[in-house]
């Protein structure tokens, strides 16, 4: 059972996705547990705020420690050796999440994700209380609640049982570290369109050396940062 936590200020957000599809039914399957907190509650003041101008000046606000770090404690107790979940912020500054980062998150047996807002967060909230920042990808976004669906649909599909053919986790792109090549149902011609000899063929031997070919070739094309990196170098950054 992974147990996820999220902290957010848009705890509606996270309504369809926890309750459709992949994580609606592992949840059902009592594999997987998320609970959504807004953020909001754990504002004291009468404005129940939970951001504040920057020091130093500047665009925007930035998200204040005092309800985020009671908030988050709440959910993980204090850091330290005793906290018995692990603690991620999703943030552009954080380290790029990768495949192999998420096959060693999923051992976890209870995750806190924490979502900001506006500029980010106090870097106190980083130092005191959040164990690691992760990033979704090179690119900026208005807050981390997608970037924590993200985190939750990577995860979650790697919960034993989740999936109906456990075959596939392992041989989807990333399983190694190739893209997967074109791939073709029927009909066998569209729009003038046809399907690959090979792949009518029946010639297994054949159809796996093609696939293979495909997926090294749209790798150089596309990835080539993928090639020439060995699985160690991928799991340690
Ligand atoms: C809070 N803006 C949290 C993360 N990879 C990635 N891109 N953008 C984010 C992100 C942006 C944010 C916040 C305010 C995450």
């Amino acid at each position: 059972m992974l147990e996820i936590d999220v902290l957010t200020l848009f705890p509606e957000l996270f309504d369809p996705f926890v309750e459709t599809a992949f994580v609606g039914q592992a949840r059902a399957k009592g594999l997987v547990e998320v609970r959504v907190h807004p953020l909001r509650d754990w504002a004291r003041d009468r404005h129940r705020s939970v951001d504040d101008t920057p020091y130093g000046g500047g665009p925007g606000m930035v998200m204040t420690p005092e309800p985020l770090i009671p908030a988050i404690e709440a959910l993980a107790g204090p850091a330290g050796p005793g906290r018995k979940c692990r603690v991620v912020a999703l943030s552009p500054q954080g380290r790029p999440l990768d495949q192999a980062r998420l096959e060693t998150l999923v051992d976890e047996k209870r995750l806190v994700l924490v979502c900001g807002r506006y500029e980010g967060f106090d870097q106190r909230v980083l130092d005191l209380a959040v164990d690691e920042e992760l990033s979704v990808g090179d690119y900026v976004l208005s807050g981390g609640e997608i970037p924590a669906m993200v985190v939750i649909e990577g995860l979650v599909r790697l919960v034993p049982g989740v999936l109906g053919n456990p075959e596939s986790t392992q041989i989807e792109s990333f399983g190694g570290d190739l893209l997967e090549g074109p791939q073709y149902t029927r009909p066998p011609e569209y729009r003038g369109h046809g399907v690959p000899d090979v792949l009518l063929s029946g010639d297994h031997a054949a159809i796996a050396r093609w696939r293979q070919e495909e997926a090294v070739r749209r790798t150089r094309e596309r990835r080539p940062d993928l090639l020439g990196r060995s699985r160690n170098e991928s799991n340690d950054g």
